[in-house]
């Protein structure tokens, strides 16, 4: 196998290197390429050397199902306290009365939600997939909406922004088990008092799914969904800079029904040294550093946003609340994907995405997402947008034309940019 930069990588991890050059070759070519390349997918950041520290601890040893102090394995004197920690500190940041922090990841967790309120063949109701959802809320592909009967709500096609009427009279009309709100490719507030009122009236479970905003909701700079909803689901490893996994919220009369669906419903032994790397990640995210973090985020997408529609892009619902920016390159004469492919040759990673309406097929769609979380982790600010707008500008034209050379001029730019911002717990 032929790795990129093998020869010339600092050898950061001696036990690995020793054991298996190859891999560790392969550890360092990406830790060289998350260092030089600008990242904007919305869903990834840096987390920092400290939880990057946690998660990879001798907790990976233990086997541990069940729950704090209700076990089916010995041993568990630091095991327990170290997942009653983190549940203490997401308590605390999220101002919720339970949580359970064992899901694998997001999907795994909202499966849980499912098992926990719903029957298969049960109704559940969310947004669509390609109009910025989430697989798992009962989109057809996903299990969510083979064992359960998915109906789906979207976007406005003038404003693109959640069609709550749609949403009302589906709700009213198919009394779904459960309904989600929140998704993946959300540029806006979500409104989750009026997504209340609605599940109040159709009696429905409703369900937060806040993957991509619980950092901005831990710092302030999003409404929390807790006053109005039943439970909140959230991955830990977009915003909220923790390891990737995942946690359900709720009120204290829904913990037994999610504790049991996780674990045995769901799952085997919870990842420990996952669970040690969410209490750190929720420790920084308690602090008054993250308040920042999480208000610069926004100020940067915002910002990003402006200088792209100044650059003539169409946005979807014309600009942000949030991390998340949405663009829609039909007016460009450009694939998502090409567009996206050529970012990438220019040192931009971004990921192609469905736009609300669209006419392309989702593997090859008309937009591509972006976001601001992992340049605001390396301390870019509102002045950098500019020309952060300017390169992902210059790279979609240069797409269009087949140009090369602008590509490889660009790809330069970044690293030199970047190499003024190092990237946490990643080699200068
Ligand atoms: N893959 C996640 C995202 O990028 O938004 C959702 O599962």
């Amino acid at each position: 196998m032929t790795i990129p930069y093998a020869e010339q990588l600092p050898v950061r991890h001696p036990a690995l290197a020793a054991a298996d050059p190859e891999l560790a070759a392969l550890v360092g070519a990406e830790e060289r390429l998350q260092a030089e390349t600008l990242r904007l997918i919305p869903s990834e950041n840096y987390v920092s050397p400290a939880v990057l520290e946690a998660s990879g601890t001798v907790l990976q040893n233990k086997y541990s199902e069940g729950y704090p102090g209700r076990r089916y394995y010995e041993g568990q004197q630091n095991i327990d306290l170290v997942e009653a920690l983190a549940v203490e500190r997401a308590k605390a940041v999220f101002g919720v009365e339970h949580a359970n922090v064992q899901p694998y990841s997001g999907s795994p967790a909202n499966l849980a939600v499912h098992l926990a309120f719903a029957e298969p063949g049960d109704t559940v109701m969310g947004m669509a997939l390609p109009m910025g959802g989430h697989l798992t809320h009962g989109w057809g592909v996903s299990v969510t909406g083979r064992w359960f009967r998915g109906v789906q709500y979207g976007v406005r096609r003038d404003t693109g922004l959640v069609d709550l009427d749609q949403v009302r009279e589906l709700a009213l009309r198919e009394r779904p088990k459960v309904i989600f709100c929140g998704g993946t490719a959300l540029p806006r507030t979500i409104d989750f008092a009026a997504f209340g009122e609605i599940a109040r009236e159709a009696g429905a479970v409703l369900v937060a799914d806040i993957a991509h905003i619980a950092g901005l909701v831990a710092g302030g700079a999003h409404p929390s969904p807790v006053p109005h909803v039943d439970v909140v689901s959230t991955t830990t490893h977009k915003t909220l800079r923790g390891p990737r996994g995942a946690m359900l919220m709720s009120r204290g009369e829904h913990a037994k029904a999610l504790d049991k669906a996780v674990f045995p419903g769901l799952q085997g032994g919870p990842h420990n040294q996952t669970t040690a790397a969410i209490a750190v990640a929720l420790r920084e995210a308690g602090g008054p550093s993250f308040r920042d973090y999480a208000h610069a985020v926004v100020a940067n997408a915002r910002a990003l946003a402006e200088e792209l529609v100044v650059r003539g892009f169409d946005l979807v619902s014309g600009g942000t609340d949030n991390h998340l920016i949405l663009i829609d390159l039909t007016a460009n004469d450009v694939p998502g994907k090409i567009a996206a492919k050529a970012l990438d040759r220019a040192g931009i990673v971004v990921n192609h995405n469905t736009v609300p309406y669209d006419t392309r097929k989702p593997f090859d769609p008309s937009g591509i997402r972006i976001g601001t979380p992992s340049l605001t982790s390396r301390g870019l600010g509102t002045a950098h947008m500019a020309q952060v707008a300017d390169w992902i500008d210059r790279a979609v034209k240069a797409a269009g034309a087949g140009d090369e050379d602008t590509l490889r001029a660009v790809r330069a730019e970044v690293a030199e940019l970047m190499a003024a911002f190092p990237a946490p717990g990643l080699p200068v």
